[in-house]
């Protein structure tokens, strides 16, 4: 697999997993990203021009997506519509995205014979009680949601009837909450990093005791390279590092590092429909493919990533208002 064709490569854990495969691999990579409110052309900047190209287009559009899925060997399909709440103010470009655009990547790997990775979410798998004694595993029943966990559910449900019917040569990862450098500061983690640093109050929805099973970003890459490297043809894999955490608790965390008091927060507005806990059993991705996590100190983990976030404000400084206009219309 020389010649990778990674989808929305100029988020948050494509692009990661972009600089992954530069590292670890001799492969060359071509970047097939919308461009987004959501990506990012920094994240990709210091790689060199020879092994990664970057194509600006959607993953609808079959004219794009054919030709170009016919010259890799491999696709790894990450270009989603990724924020619950924007799928909650407005599901359409979820479904449009999530759904169709996965329907196009498929039709074109159908066509060219060309292996697939396909790149879900634990959020497919609905929630679990607090003191729940089980993690959700493959043989979990699919339960979403929301509109975006819905379109990734149905996302994965299209990818496994065409390896069913067509003989789609793909595999599937479903991951749990990703936490590192170049995320989006509208999602938990660097929305509250940045409102500290701006002197601000972190914002908890609701009591903040919803579980969430953070990985850090660069984990969730070398799993998936492993998948797609060694993974078998049809096959789920659940891809998850232990993290679990409640929404207080990483409140307290980020004020403690910056040395504010632990009650330093606002409860606000609930997110309709919040999951109340994701963990994951990725048994069987450790035992089958011998893969393991780098990151299993969440708090160190997470002192790095606020590092980062204070080193990198001219990244994030341009969306800052923005985000926390969107936010405050909705009491959150
Ligand atoms: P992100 O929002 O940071 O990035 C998404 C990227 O896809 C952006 O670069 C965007 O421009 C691109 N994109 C969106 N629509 C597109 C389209 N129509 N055509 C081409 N490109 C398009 O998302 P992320 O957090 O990096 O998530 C990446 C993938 O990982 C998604 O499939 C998501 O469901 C999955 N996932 C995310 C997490 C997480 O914690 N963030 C956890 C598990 C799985
Ligand atoms: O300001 C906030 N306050 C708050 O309490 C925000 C933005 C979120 N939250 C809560 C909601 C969740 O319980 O924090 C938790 C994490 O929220 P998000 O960062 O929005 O992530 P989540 O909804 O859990 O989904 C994430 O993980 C699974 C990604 O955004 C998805 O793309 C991925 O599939």
């Amino acid at each position: 697999m020389n010649r990778l064709l990674v989808t929305g490569g100029a988020g948050f854990i494509g692009s990661n997993f972009v600089h992954h495969v530069i590292e670890h691999t001799d492969a060359t990579v071509t970047v097939l990203d919308k461009l987004t409110y959501a990506a990012s052309r920094e994240s990709l900047a210091v790689l060199p021009d020879d092994r990664v190209s970057l194509v600006v287009g959607d993953v609808a559009d079959a004219a794009v997506v054919g030709p170009l899925v016919a010259e890799h060997d491999a696709v790894v399909h990450f270009a989603a519509e990724s924020h619950n709440d924007n799928s909650l103010n407005d599901p359409s470009p979820f479904v449009q995205t999530n759904l169709i655009g996965t329907f196009t990547i498929l039709e074109a790997v159908r066509k060219a014979g060309t292996r697939l990775h396909h790149i879900s979410t634990d959020e497919v798998y609905g929630d679990l009680e607090l003191d729940a004694p089980e993690r959700f595993t493959e043989a979990t029943p699919y339960n979403p949601s929301s509109p975006y966990s819905s379109t990734k559910a149905g996302s994965d449900l299209l990818v496994r009837a065409w390896v069913r019917s067509f003989g789609v040569q793909a595999t599937i990862s479903n991951c749990s909450n990703n936490y590192g450098p170049w995320q989006h500061i509208e999602k938990f983690i660097p929305r509250q990093i940045t409102n500290v640093i701006d002197g601000g109050r972190p914002k908890l929805y609701g009591a903040g005791l919803n579980v969430r099973d953070w990985i850090h970003a660069d984990d969730h890459s070398s799993a998936v390279l492993r998948i797609l490297q060694q993974g078998r043809i049809g096959e789920t894999y659940l891809v998850g590092a232990d993290g679990e955490q409640n929404n207080l608790d990483v409140v307290r965390m980020i004020l403690r590092h910056f040395g504010r008091p632990e009650d330093d927060f606002d409860h606000v507005n609930d997110r309709a429909g919040h999951d109340l806990r994701y963990a994951i059993d990725s048994t069987k991705l450790r035992t089958e493919l011998g893969w393991e996590p780098r990151f299993s100190d969440f708090e160190k983990g997470l002192a790095d990533t606020i590092q980062w976030y204070v080193d990198h404000e001219a990244w994030w400084r341009p969306h800052k208002d923005t985000v926390e206009a969107t936010y405050a219309a909705q009491g959150q």
